[in-house]
């Protein structure tokens, strides 16, 4: 069977940019970089992205589309009888443990776009507001499960069908409209009462902040998630890219534009979390009890909140698709399935450790596996502080050190130039030194 192709270049930079672009520029984002001190996090997270991310993103594609297999075929093409496919088990590894729980929260940003199609959230509920109707949602049993069922169904089904075509279509009209709505919500966030408060704390950074050593790992792990790097799934888009499109010039882009998408989420968030007094460390709730206050005050904001909420779920699909895509590829070649028994066994499997997840906020909520994390924060710690830069380490090295200079250049398409030589350093030498580095601090 011949493999399957992306039609254009633009179309395999829309799925990629659409597999970037999902919960993690919005709800990880926002959460994570309130635990984090705000200001200090956005710039390590900045320069972990153009220095880290960036190079390794172009690096990853290109491994994909040099070998046009799935994440583990393509270490085991490029590298036959040496241990590097190990590489490509934590992009497989990475990607159950990440959908598991992804789709439990696109499972919830679907239940309030539901909500606003229904008017029911145009106004707080009277008792306990919108921290009091999530808490009650989230806790419950059935219902959540449904809604992320749904989601998984959905995800599964668009990569049964191995069209990329809809999705790529999907992203071209609600990428922008995602993107026009934060913007008109950051001009409102930013017109609140106490709005300074929030920019304060995203802008200027609290330098006491970067002593602690955790504030590197989670930057480091929201550029690897956010970038969706180190999983497998730009490996896995870029083996269905045909060797004349040019790499460089894509990579710059979906960095960039999923930068963009993370720091507006940013102007969003934090003004208002101010100005309503939420605490900014509230954790994975924190956007589903700030937006929906947000709409509240705004002229119009029921009707903004369900676009928005339709949006952020179009968006986590594509994500979502992506992430599947990696292990369904994967185990199609190795145990010879069909697309749509891979998928659905995949998703299925996936769907059932999520119920995990969602229970760890309802029955199971004293359950925390790691340190004082609950089951979700456990598995997303795993996967992305821990799984993800350690499969990104371990791809520089292979590209850096495996290759020749010449071959890890033809590669990524790049020249013996400046811009060649810039990126060869550091995923040669400065993106693996900076990865154990922030690894072994974060351990002491
Ligand atoms: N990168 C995506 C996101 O930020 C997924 C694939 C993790 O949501």
């Amino acid at each position: 069977m011949a493999r399957e192709q992306w039609g254009t270049k633009l179309g395999f930079m829309l799925a990629a940019m659409g597999s970037a672009v999902g919960l993690g520029n919005i709800w990880r984002f926002s959460f994570v970089a309130g635990e984090n001190g705000g200001g200090a996090f956005l710039l390590l997270y900045l320069v972990f992205v153009f220095l880290i991310g960036i190079p390794l993103l172009l690096t990853e594609v290109s491994i994909g589309r040099k070998a046009k297999s799935d994440v583990i075929g393509s270490y085991k093409t490029l590298a036959p009888r040496t241990p590097w496919f190990m590489t490509g088990f934590f992009g497989v590894c990475s990607a159950f443990l990440i959908l598991s729980f992804y789709a439990v929260v696109a499972g919830w940003a679907l239940y309030y776009f539901v909500n606003y199609v229904t008017g029911n959230f145009f106004q707080a509920p009277a008792e306990g507001g919108f921290e009091g109707a999530f808490g009650g949602f989230i806790s419950q049993g059935w219902q959540p499960l449904f809604w992320s069922a749904l989601f998984m169904t959905l995800t599964i089904i668009i990569v049964f069908s191995g069209v990329k075509k809809g999705i790529e279509m999907a992203n071209k009209i609600f990428m922008p409209l995602l993107a026009l709505l934060l913007i008109i919500l950051a001009g409102f966030s930013l017109s609140l009462d106490g709005a300074m408060e929030g920019l304060a704390f995203l802008f200027q950074p609290d330098w006491s902040a970067l002593t602690q050593p955790s504030i590197y790992i989670q930057a480091l792990g929201q550029a690897f998630f956010s970038l969706s790097l180190g999983m497998g799934a730009l490996l896995t888009y870029g083996s269905y890219l045909s060797d004349d499109k040019r790499l460089p010039s894509a990579a710059v882009g979906i960095g960039l534009m999923d930068t963009f998408f993370a720091v507006i989420s940013g102007l969003v968030i934090f003004p208002a979390v101010f100005a309503f007094s939420i605490d900014p460390t509230s954790g994975p709730p924190l956007v589903f009890i700030t937006l929906p206050s947000i709409f509240e005050q705004m002229p119009l904001g029921g009707i903004a909140g369900l676009l928005f909420f339709f949006a952020l779920s179009l968006a986590a699909l594509s994500s979502a698709i992506s992430i599947l895509e990696v292990p369904t590829a994967y185990f199609m070649r190795l145990f010879n399935w069909t697309r749509k028994k891979s998928s659905v066994i995949v998703g299925s499997i996936m769907f059932f450790l999520g119920i995990f997840v969602s229970l760890g906020f309802g029955i199971w909520a004293d359950v925390t596996p790691i340190a004082d994390f609950n089951i979700l924060d456990s598995m997303d710690y795993i996967a992305s502080n821990i799984f993800l830069p350690l499969g990104g380490l371990s791809m520089a090295l292979f590209v850096g050190w495996y290759f020749a200079k010449p071959t890890a250049l033809k590669a990524v398409d790049l020249k013996d130039d400046v811009f060649g030589n810039v990126w060869y350093a550091l995923v040669k030498y400065l993106v693996p030194i900076m990865i154990i580095v922030i690894f072994i601090s974060s351990i002491q």
